[in-house]
């Protein structure tokens, strides 16, 4: 049986697969497996059901094989363990799972920092003190991942789920406005975006957006 991934029934992104199952389902395809999908809404994400599923009431989960899942970067690690998405040396494939890590809690927070003042906190009279240093912090991060990667087409050698969940945080619009000093890091993002399984999830992520619209 294919797996099932729980994603917004209307992503609030309209299509752009910034939300949390675009990682999920570019894994998926990375490893040609097939899926189904189960569209939620944002009233349904609040019930004891889903909450069973995902304790905070968010997309994306992941059922298969026995093995119930929530946190997208722990679903793009199974898939990769099951699905060869990760080196099969031993030390590389440590290194591939700490860009896993890396993406999440190393580049991700400062990125999620700017969105909110911006997003959340726009109104607050602190927020033009605070953004310039929210911005350099983003950027301490860029100016390192872009020194790291240089002239290497993936951040390990080949292409892994490291890579994955990296490229879906630097696609979050807080970074892409800073793409232009970037070159490094846009060549990267567009390299991935041009493969052929990212071109998949992006399209299923895309269609049922507009299915929603009727
Ligand atoms: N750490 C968890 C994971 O990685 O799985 C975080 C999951 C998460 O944040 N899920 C969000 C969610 O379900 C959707 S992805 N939110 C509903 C809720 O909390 O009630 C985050 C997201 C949402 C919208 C956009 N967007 O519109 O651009 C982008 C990303």
């Amino acid at each position: 049986m294919n797996p099932i991934v729980s994603v917004f029934a209307a992503s609030p992104d309209r299509g752009r697969g910034l939300a949390r199952d675009m990682a999920v389902r570019w894994a998926l395809a990375e490893s040609g497996q097939g899926y189904e999908i189960r569209p939620l809404s944002f009233a349904e994400l609040k019930t004891a059901q889903h909450k069973a599923r995902q304790p905070f009431g968010q997309i994306p989960t992941f059922e298969a094989d026995g093995v119930s899942l929530f946190e997208s970067g722990a679903i793009v690690l199974h898939i990769a363990e099951t699905h060869g998405l990760l080196p099969t040396d031993h030390a590389a494939r440590a290194r591939a799972i700490a860009w896993m890590f890396a993406a999440v809690s190393t580049i991700e927070p400062v990125i999620v920092e700017r969105e909110v003042a911006v997003l959340l906190e726009g109104d607050k009279p602190w927020t033009a003190e605070r953004l310039p240093m929210l911005e350099a912090r983003l950027r301490l991060r860029l100016d390192d991942l872009a020194a790291w990667l240089n002239e290497k087409n993936w951040l390990e050698g080949e292409f892994s789920a490291g890579d994955i969940m990296m490229v879906c945080v630097l696609r979050r619009p807080a970074v892409a406005l800073l793409m232009g000093d970037y070159p490094v890091l846009a060549a990267y993002v567009a390299r991935a975006e041009a493969r052929p399984a990212f071109r998949i999830a992006f399209a299923e992520q895309l269609a049922r957006f507009e299915a929603s619209r009727g």
